[in-house]
């Protein structure tokens, strides 16, 4: 039976890495934050009684700026695979807390690889080290490849820039077989809810329902390779299954603007959206609806521009290429943009249906949207 441990087990990856590797008969430790809420809805199908004999799901309490904690975890697990998911990854929000995303993000990384060496287990410990696309930045070239240049555009990419690099150098200075998966955006049900795709689809499933007037975004011309994270927690697991360790680019290759991401969400329900106009000041509204359970009006204006959105610089465009990760890896993805689409729709009217039961039921909901 292998040991993992999963940094940011609570995340969308770490819940469907989780379930991934425990269904591959792995005992998986995860490292969790304390929060003064439970923070583990995403993983709570998968809870064990830590009082039962014979576990294989067991969480810590740690965090990536205490390497105390890190140590000894690593010490008490003696993991053979330990995936690095833990991180502030909130673009926009990296500009506001850009020395605790450097801490997180970058030296975090090399918490893990110090605390390797230190316990004598280069020999022992794969890692897979979360790198991303937003590596790339400032577009140098497309499709983006292994070989493409960096040009990092936040604090987070900047973050995550030394991260990728301390996982080089220490593979090469201690042999230890770490791996950068740079991973392109990846959502499903599960996508924190102020990342672009899951704002917009609670929006559509919460305007459809009548539980919300409008969906307030910021730059809707940036173009992203989107795929399902279902599809890449494999990936991540296949690079550790490899005999040397190497750096994986993992995308669809398919890019798709904010703008018709919005589109192809609404379309979901029935709703037509168009646009009027180009540049800051569009507006989107109901073109048509030919869902006659949804009272919406047409010419509505649903979608509006908010600059409080706007980052300071942006990644315009990114779309990977996945030639590597497919003839080495033999991945390929199963879900397509429409078929994520479809997933997180579903998934989000079946959430909101809940609160227009309630509210029919004289209960009150939050009205929680960004
Ligand atoms: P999420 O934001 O959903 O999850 C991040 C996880 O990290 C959460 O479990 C969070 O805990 C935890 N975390 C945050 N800060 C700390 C800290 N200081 N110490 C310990 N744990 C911490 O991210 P994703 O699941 O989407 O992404 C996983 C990783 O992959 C991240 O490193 C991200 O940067 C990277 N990535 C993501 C991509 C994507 O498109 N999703 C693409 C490329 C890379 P809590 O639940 O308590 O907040
Ligand atoms: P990103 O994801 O920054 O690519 O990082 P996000 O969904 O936040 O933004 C994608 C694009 O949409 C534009 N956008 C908005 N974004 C948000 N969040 N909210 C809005 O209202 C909005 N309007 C337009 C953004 O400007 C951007 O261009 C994600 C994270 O998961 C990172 O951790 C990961 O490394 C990268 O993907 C790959």
């Amino acid at each position: 039976m292998k040991t993992a441990l999963i940094t940011g087990v609570t995340g969308q990856d770490g819940a469907y890495l989780a379930e991934l590797l425990l269904s591959k008969g792995y005992k998986v430790h995860g490292l969790k934050r304390r929060s003064s809420l439970f923070n583990t809805d995403r993983i709570d199908h998968l809870y064990q009684d830590p009082h039962e004999k014979n576990i294989n799901f067991k969480l810590h309490y740690g965090d990536l700026t205490d390497s105390t904690n890190i140590i000894r975890i690593i010490q008490e697990t003696q993991p053979d695979e330990i995936y690095n998911l833990a991180a502030m990854s909130h673009v926009k929000v990296s500009f506001d807390t850009p020395e605790y995303t450097a801490n997180a993000d970058g030296i975090g990384t090399l918490r893990i690889l110090e605390a390797i060496r230190i316990l004598g287990l280069t020999e022992k410990t794969r890692i897979y080290q979360a790198s991303t696309s937003e590596l790339y930045g400032l577009v140098q070239a497309v499709p983006q490849s292994e070989t493409t240049p960096f040009y990092p555009r936040s604090p987070y990419a900047v973050a995550k820039l030394y991260a990728y690099w301390i996982t080089v150098n220490y593979r090469e200075a201690y042999n230890m077989f770490a791996c950068n998966g740079i991973l392109f955006n990846h959502e499903s049900p599960l996508r924190g809810e102020t990342f672009v795709t899951r704002k917009i689809t609670r929006a559509a499933a919460r305007i459809a329902l009548g539980l919300q007037d409008s969906l307030y975004l910021g730059n809707m011309d940036a173009k992203r390779d989107w795929g399902h994270a279902k599809d890449y927690v494999e990936a991540m697991w296949r690079i550790l299954q490899q005999d040397t360790p190497e750096d994986f680019v993992i995308a669809t290759g398919v890019t798709t603007t904010v703008r018709d991401f919005v589109k192809m969400s609404f379309a979901e329900v029935g709703i037509e959206i168009a646009f009027k106009g180009e540049g800051v000041d569009e507006k989107g509204y109901v073109a048509a609806c030919n869902n006659p359970d949804y009272q919406i009006e047409i010419g509505k204006e649903v979608v509006c521009v908010d600059p409080n959105y706007f980052r300071p610089t942006e990644v315009e465009l990114l779309i990977g290429d996945p030639t590597k990760s497919k003839t080495k890896l033999g991945w390929e993805p199963k879900y397509d943009l429409a078929a994520l689409v479809k997933d997180m729709m579903q998934s989000d009217l079946e959430l909101f249906k809940r609160d227009t039961y309630l509210m029919e039921g004289g209960h009150r909901v939050l009205n929680y949207h960004e």
